[in-house]
């Protein structure tokens, strides 16, 4: 093999480049003849979590199977990229629980709710701001950042980094720690 299996989870508000960031790094990954696999929560939530909604409980949910999948894949050797809100502390550090120490990496999108927002690729926040999604993440349900995630993505001088330059900023952090 030519990685070592670990579980990358990228938490953050919707629209502050989870997935973006998801796809930049497998696709980095995979150019350097590594083998990594993306769990995004948008896209699961179309199979394997298509019964769940976005209550507490269901996020809880969630977010659970996906680090039981993500556990599984890290066990195969497979770097996991997870990108889901994952809003709840508890949830996330139970996944990290799951797994062999220092093999949960935590990624916290540290950006602001307003460059979200102001992004709104989906339209979603217009739409929650207009009562017309209730529990939006951010605007009337909880978001609680990580407290000591391993990596911070943030914005310098308000610019959000472009992809890959976040994307390098993990391969980095894979290649001081011993993963790559
Ligand atoms: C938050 C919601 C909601 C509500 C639909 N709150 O930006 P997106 O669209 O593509 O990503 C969001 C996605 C969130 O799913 P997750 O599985 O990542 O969430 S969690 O970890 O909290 O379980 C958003 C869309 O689904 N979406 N309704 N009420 N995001």
């Amino acid at each position: 093999l030519k990685q070592k299996g670990c579980v990358i989870w990228i938490t953050g508000l919707s629209g502050s480049g989870k997935s973006t960031l998801a796809c930049a790094l497998s696709r980095e990954l995979y150019s350097r003849g590594h083998l990594a696999y993306v769990l995004d929560g948008d896209n699961v939530r179309h199979g394997l979590n298509r019964d769940l909604s976005f209550t507490e409980v269901d996020r809880e949910e969630n977010i659970r199977r996906i680090g039981e999948v993500a556990k599984l894949f890290a066990d195969a050797g497979i770097i996991c990229i997870a990108s889901l809100i994952s809003p709840y502390r508890r949830d996330r550090d139970a996944c990290r629980a799951l797994l062999p120490d220092s093999t949960f990496i935590e990624v916290f999108m540290n950006i602001p709710l307003e460059v979200c927002e102001a992004r709104d690729p989906k339209g979603l926040y217009k739409l929650a701001r207009a009562g017309k999604i209730k529990g939006f993440t951010g605007i009337d349900d909880p978001y609680e950042p990580p407290l000591d995630s391993e990596i911070v993505i943030e914005p310098k001088v308000g610019e959000c980094p472009p992809p890959a330059a976040m994307a390098e900023q993990i391969i980095s952090y894979l290649n001081d720690n011993g993963f790559l």
